[in-house]
């Protein structure tokens, strides 16, 4: 085809034409990527992906597995979000799941790992209750729900990235 114009912009505008056929081709080359890396233990949300490690670890290790993969541990911030969340647990069918937030500085205010206060929260009714007077940590039921739970026990290790 004829060019017209500058020779310099002709150049250019082929440039422009190889950059965006280049775009488009990483565009759909990373859409394949994410839906085989979601597949099946993994959810988006927004800029959010919750992906499952299969087992179960205390709350301690599941927040070093977490953090070892350079993520760290459910911080559900919207009912979106912690939806996202439940339907990835009931996939995975073994059980709940350790959320991120504690209250080891100040019982019975849980704050994100940094410390900031919640900002949406689902708990179950009458939680947290810290039965037996040591849940500092807090679970996502299968149904979605919170509750404040002892950090000890083991539960289905989830990371957010
Ligand atoms: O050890 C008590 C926990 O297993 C949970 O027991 C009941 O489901 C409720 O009392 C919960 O609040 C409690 O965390
Ligand atoms: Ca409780």
């Amino acid at each position: 085809k004829r060019e017209s114009g500058l020779p310099e912009i002709a150049a250019l505008r082929r440039q422009v034409e190889a950059l965006q056929w280049q775009v488009g081709h990483l565009q759909r080359a990373f859409l394949q990527y994410k839906k085989v890396e979601l597949f099946p233990s993994g959810r988006d949300v927004g800029q959010k992906v919750f992906k499952s490690a299969g087992f179960l670890k205390t709350f301690f290790e599941a927040r070093q597995v977490c953090a070892q993969a350079g993520g760290q541990l459910p911080s559900p911030r919207s009912a979106a979000e912690n939806h996202a969340l439940q339907l990835l647990l009931d996939v995975e069918n073994k059980g709940a799941v350790f959320l991120s937030m504690t209250d080891f500085k100040t019982k019975g205010w849980f704050t994100y790992p940094g410390g900031k206060p919640l900002v949406y929260s689902n708990w179950a009714p009458g939680e947290p209750n810290n039965d037996g007077g040591n849940e500092r940590c807090v679970e996502m039921y299968t149904n979605g729900k919170w509750n404040d739970k002892n950090c000890g026990v083991n539960r289905l290790v989830i990371c957010e990235f």
